[in-house]
């Protein structure tokens, strides 16, 4: 299937390549802190942050609300146009902005790109025929997939759950549509790809049987891996965790359930996670908290770094904008040795008042240089050896003789009753020095420049 592109206009005439312009620049369309190639931390600030642009939230979304329609200036949507054609403007559209923005990195849905058909070999043969020209786009500009993952929410059949579901047709449905969007994410070279299961829960208990639905989840995730395998994907699988929305309850709650869930079924050390800060937020946690346990637990994979906002419960999916925030993220990312397939993704939006195309410019110089600037402090951070120093200090005891001999199974509650006894043991407790440490990290984000 061949796709009509039409005449490609310029879609963003006043915006040349953006440059790095240094700290004391005021141009609001040059970066202050994303210097790309600049190393820090041995190696180049692009290649630690691996930062994409998201194609659903930019180029899809034309600000409609449940309230209200589109209110941007969005010309690749525009309506009654060829429904192929438009996706190819909008594809054009995409490439423009994110080779102009110099974003190494994009995200997509199979539906962003390509629209659904009439059949699903009809949707498979125009996704198909968009990724082709992906390809082109792709190799033309040099902007790489982080990631790719199928759209198992928007259509009607998947109203109660897609693996989840209490029909077997739509979870073979889903199954067909992962498998062909896996294949596409093979194709294009994608690092990763991802599953996120916003319909993978519950609206109600009095119709559902969990057991089931938990059943049916981890076999869907078997299924993805074993196809990962047989047709030689080597990105790695990420569920992305989300605690309700638009389900009343999702099952990947959160890192430490997905964590569970993945040990009870046997896929941990085959799928990790991506984390986003807003999800983080809607579960009650501090992204730093995900992140950090993600780490701790051995799944870190990925992260989508849009926020939420801290005055109502929903996720707005807003554009990074806080230096200390995201420090203490990338603080966690470099000391699990940083991204290996991961990057950060910005699944962020708009405002829907931000109705200029250049708002979309703004947006993503302004996310980049948060993350720039964040990371430069986290390095710093991280070189000092402050908190390190601090927490190593503070578990030492743990590494001599009483500490060891506990984790290695070889005191009973009997020898530590009797120790305790014995011993008069009474412990002191020692300062955690909590608002010293904020301090640290305070400094270290204030002064962060490049060297
Ligand atoms: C929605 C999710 C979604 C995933 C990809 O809240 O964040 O956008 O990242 O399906
Ligand atoms: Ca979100
Ligand atoms: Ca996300």
């Amino acid at each position: 299937m061949s796709v009509p592109e039409g005449d490609v206009p310029e879609f963003f005439p006043g915006v040349g390549p953006v440059r790095y312009a240094g700290p004391d620049s005021d141009d609001p369309l040059a970066f202050r802190w994303y210097d790309a190639d600049r190393v820090v931390a041995g190696k180049p600030m692009a290649e630690h942050l691996r930062m994409a642009v998201c194609y659903w939230h930019s180029f899809v979304w034309a600000g409609a609300d449940v309230f209200g329609a589109g209110t941007f200036d969005r010309p690749w949507t525009a309506p009654g146009r060829d429904p192929m054609e438009a996706a190819a403007q909008k594809m054009a559209a995409a490439f423009e902005f994110m080779a102009k923005l110099g974003a190494p990195y994009f995200c997509f849905h199979d539906r962003d790109l390509a629209p659904p058909g009439a059949t699903f070999a009809e949707s498979c043969a125009r996704l198909d025929a968009l990724v082709d020209q992906a390809l082109g786009h792709m190799e033309r500009t040099g902007v790489r997939l982080l990631w790719g993952t199928a759209n198992l929410f928007s259509h009607p059949r998947f109203a109660a759950g897609a693996a989840t579901s209490p029909d077997p047709e739509v979870f073979a449905h889903a199954a067909a549509q992962v498998a062909h969007v896996l294949e596409a994410t093979h194709r294009m070279g994608g690092a990763n790809y991802v599953l996120w299961g916003g319909r993978e829960g519950y609206e109600t208990l009095l119709n559902t049987d969990l057991r089931r639905e938990e059943a049916q989840l981890a076999r869907f995730l078997h299924l993805v891996v074993e196809h990962k395998y047989r047709i030689g994907f080597e990105g790695a699988i990420l569920v992305e965790p989300k605690p309700a929305e638009p389900a009343k309850h999702q099952y990947d709650h959160d890192v430490a359930t997905v964590a569970g869930f993945l040990v009870r079924h046997g896929l941990d050390g085959e799928v990790r996670l991506n984390l986003e800060a807003n999800h983080a937020t809607l579960a009650g946690h501090s992204f730093h908290h995900e992140v950090a346990t993600a780490a701790a637990l051995g799944v870190l994979g990925s992260i989508d770094a849009n926020r939420g906002d801290a005055q109502n419960g929903w996720d707005t999916d807003q554009f990074p904008n806080s230096v200390e925030e995201c420090t203490l993220v990338l603080y966690e990312v470099l000391r699990a040795g940083g991204f290996t397939t991961g990057g950060v993704n910005f699944d962020a939006r708009l405002r829907r008042q931000s109705v200029d195309r250049d708002d979309l410019v703004h947006a993503h110089v302004g996310a980049m240089d948060t993350l720039a600037r964040a990371l430069l402090a986290a390095v710093s951070l991280l070189e000092s050896g402050e908190l390190e120093a601090f927490r190593h200090d503070r578990y030492a005891a743990w590494d001599g003789p009483l500490g060891a001999a506990i984790l290695d199974g070889g005191r009973s509650l009997a020898d530590l009753h009797r120790l305790v006894l014995d011993d008069d043991l009474d412990p002191r407790p020692a300062s955690g020095r909590q608002e010293l440490l904020e301090r640290v990290v305070n400094r270290h984000v204030e002064q962060a420049r490049w060297p």
